[in-house]
Parts: C-alpha cells; structure tokens; sequence
C-alpha cells in the first residue's frame, strides 16, 4: 500500500510538497495538470515539469487525479472520437512518461457536490455537508456562485469557471442521457482507450459519484455496490478499474462499504479513504477520519482492503479545515495529515495483529 496525499500543484494549493513530505509514511502525492481543460492533449514537457518537481521534493508523482473526461465523450456528441482520439494521446504522454494510474470520473455537468463547504462543527473546526433540502432550493445555473462562495479563492476540482459559464448549454446537451445511455457512453470511451491503456499498463480508476445518486435530475451511474460490478465486467481489461472512495459510496447510508470493497476484489486500483456523519436520509456531513468522529468503521474499511490483498496507491480524502488554516476546503494539510497518519497506523496494526495469528495457528 502505498500512501499519498493529493497536491494540487504549485499555485493552486496552499500546501506545498516540502510539507508533504514531513507526513510521517507519506511516500508521493496524486497530482495533475491543473490548468489543463477537459479534452486537451497534456504535452509532454508540462508532465515532465511536474514528476520533476515533485521528484525533486524527495516524493514519487504516484498517478493523475484526474484526467478529466470532455462532455461531447460523456454525452455522445459528434465531437466525442475527436475528443476521445486525444485523451489516448494524454495516456500515450503520461505513459511514456512512467504515470501508471489515473482517476477520472464520469458525471454529467457537475463533478461531486456540496450544500455546505465550511460547515462549523461544535468543536469549532468546519466541513463539507450536504443536505437535499438545501440543494433542491438551488437553481443548477447559481450552483457555482454557491460552491464558489466558500472555496477561499481556490479553484475547486471539476468547477473549473469556463465549463460552468456555460451551464445552460451543458444541461441541454444532456437531456436525453439517461442512465442507459451513460453507460453505452462509458463503454464506447472504455473499449478505446484500453489497449493504450494496457500497452502502456495505465490503470483507469473510476470514481464513484458524489453523492451517489441523481442531481438536479441529471443522470448518475457509479452510485451502488451492482453498478460499480456492471463497469468492471462491462469491459474486459485489467487496466479498467475503480478509485473506492468511501465517502462518496457512504453518502448512501445503506452501503455497506467493506462488502463492496470485498466484491470489487483485484479491480480497486485507487482508495480514497474518509469518513462521514449520516443523518437523515439525503443529509451528511463529512467528519475527521477516525471512526469514532463518524458513521463508518474505517478499522473495518482498512481490514478488508487488507483481506482483498488491496496493493494499491492510498489517499486520505477530504479533512476538516482546522487550527485557523486557510486552504482550498477539504483539502488543508493538517486534519489530511492526522487522517494519513490514522490510517497507517491502523494498517500497521492491520499487517502485525493478521501476521500474529498466522504464526500462532502454525
Ligand atoms: C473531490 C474529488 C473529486 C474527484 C473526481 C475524480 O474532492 O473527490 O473531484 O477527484 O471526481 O475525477
């Protein structure tokens, strides 16, 4: 297993890799070219600027998050195998530059979403949160102005401006995608780009969606336990896989997140690892790591990731923004860091208490 954090590159985070590296069993960071625009070919000397500088700062550029996917691929435009033509030319870049693992996500319009992103807890730190009721009053046309209020000045990942100025457009384009035709789409992307994939062993790991179910009545797909299942087995290829990321999957309560991470055996290539309060349904708020700030039990989590033989690239995911630092939400450096060193530990344990016992039975 091997641990990182997500840096979102030099002048787009506030926490730089010098800091990164102080995070005791941090060996890399999760990266991307941050400026790049869905459908854009990434050259090769912007992917070897940034493997350098990361190198340079004693880390390994550990895989891409995310390479985002153009809407005309997503939506089936005319557009999409040009589109599609020049993401297997990303791959080929990254590839030849020694990138084995990127996470990218399929939702239409709006990558994962928030009502709240500075939500204050009573121990005085804040979180991200969602509530149904809050989002149904929102018209999808201010969503942005919404997110974009308590971002910190920060651009969020996948609310990049130009897309969203063109809202109106984007929803129009998906009006008749309905689930069905998400998946064909997903397929047609899929069965393209795996051999470069596979040539160049390029693990694509999709992400669930967040929250996982429909939005502002746009359809949604990697949302349960059998749609995760009905990807991996749609396309036959061993470079076609998932990001588990638990929070997204544990927005729905009813997910039981070891049983997925049990039935998605040697098809997770990417964890991300977080926890969640659940309150009523279609309400939550994010939590800090430790199991017992939240609803769901991160020994268990780790424990069957542990069982499966999980091997993979490991991140924690989302922390609350506390002791006064200023940082793009959800992505500060100091609850990140406490969550990175909990779940090592945990897998320390993990790894000694399994080790233990096999010796006692022998
Ligand atoms: C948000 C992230 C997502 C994720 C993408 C993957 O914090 O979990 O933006 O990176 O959906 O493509």
């Amino acid at each position: 297993m091997d641990m990182t954090l997500r840096w979102f590159g030099t002048g787009y985070d506030s926490v730089t890799l010098e800091q990164i590296r102080q995070i005791p069993g941090v060996k890399g960071v999760i990266s991307t070219l941050y400026d790049s625009k869905p459908g854009e070919v990434w050259e090769v000397e912007k992917i070897r600027a940034l493997k350098k500088e990361v190198e340079d700062a004693g880390l390994a550029l550990m895989g891409i998050e995310s390479v985002n996917i153009h809407d005309a691929i997503k939506a089936a435009t005319p557009e999409r195998d040009q589109y599609i033509d020049n993401y297997i030319q990303t791959l080929i870049n990254l590839g030849e530059e020694g990138i084995h693992l990127v996470c990218y996500n399929f939702m239409p319009v709006f990558d994962w979403t928030r009502s709240d992103l500075a939500k204050e807890r009573a121990d005085g730190s804040t979180v991200l949160s969602y509530d149904q009721e809050l989002i149904d009053t929102i018209d999808p046309g201010n969503m942005m102005e919404s997110i974009d209020e308590k971002a910190n000045g920060f651009i969020l990942p996948g609310w990049e401006p130009d897309r969203m100025a063109k809202i109106k457009e984007l929803f129009q384009m998906y009006q008749d995608v309905n689930e069905e035709v998400l998946f064909e789409n997903l397929k047609y992307f899929l069965e393209r780009i795996m051999p470069t994939c596979e040539k160049y062993d390029i693990k694509m790991a999709i992400h669930p969606d967040d929250p996982a179910w429909s939005v502002f009545g746009l359809s949604r797909i990697m949302t349960s336990k059998e749609k995760l299942l009905r990807l991996v087995n749609m396309v036959d290829s061993p470079c076609n896989g998932v990001t588990l990321c638990t929070g997204s999957l544990a927005s729905n309560p009813e997910h039981d997140i070891p049983d997925i991470i049990r039935s998605l055996k040697g098809k997770i290539f990417f964890a991300h690892v977080r926890n969640v309060i659940h309150h009523e349904a279609g309400k939550f708020d994010e939590a800090a790591h430790l199991s017992s700030d939240g609803s769901l039990d991160m020994f268990e989590i780790m424990k069957a990731l542990y069982d499966i033989g999980f091997d993979g690239v490991i991140r924690p995911d989302h922390g609350r923004a506390i002791w006064g630092e200023v940082a793009m939400p959800g992505y500060g450096l100091y609850d990140r860091a406490l969550g990175a060193a909990y779940l090592n530990g945990l897998w320390e344990s993990i790894v000694k208490m399994s080790k233990s016992c096999i010796q006692t039975e022998l």
